[in-house]
């Protein structure tokens, strides 16, 4: 037994070194993010807007499928369309995030649709999100809420 434990765990040791050996393709490389923060919203709203930088510094696009966080019963990722004029929220299922590229989220555009708060957040809280890449990656970020009066940009 002793023996056949010894050659499981050297095995386990040569799959671990292959892999570490990946060029990326089986495990997405670390996208990042920066400047996240929630839009303020009276105690009433139903959801919030969250908005952030991803950026993807490896040779192949990354794809994001979604979020999530204790705070929210759900999070959506949805685009802002102008459509006969009017601001309309289309859902989407997946962001790209392009290899060696960038992706915002900003208002006006691609947000993070954040459902149901269990907790009034107030400008100053921070909440952590966990993005879910393709491939199994998770990344936390970290959210600062900011004042509903931080401008929005209409083109
Ligand atoms: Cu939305």
């Amino acid at each position: 037994m002793k023996k056949c434990a010894g050659f499981l765990i050297a095995l386990m040791v040569l799959l671990v070194a292959s892999m570490g050996h990946a060029n990326g393709d089986l495990h997405p490389a670390g996208c990042s993010v920066d400047n996240a923060w929630i839009r303020e919203a009276p105690p009433v709203a139903r959801a919030l807007a969250g908005f952030m930088t991803i950026r993807n510094p490896a040779d192949t696009g990354q794809l994001l499928l979604g979020a999530e966080s204790v705070v929210f019963e759900k999070i959506e990722m949805h685009r802002t369309v102008m459509e006969d004029g009017l601001a309309k929220m289309v859902r989407q299922e997946t962001v790209e995030v392009p290899a060696n590229g960038r992706v915002e989220f900003a208002p006006g555009g691609l947000h993070l649709m954040l459902i149901n708060p269990g907790q009034r957040l107030k400008a100053g809280d921070t909440v952590r999100v966990t993005l879910k890449f393709k491939g199994g990656k998770r990344i936390p970020a970290e959210f600062t809420v900011r004042p509903a009066d931080t401008p929005k940009h209409h083109h």
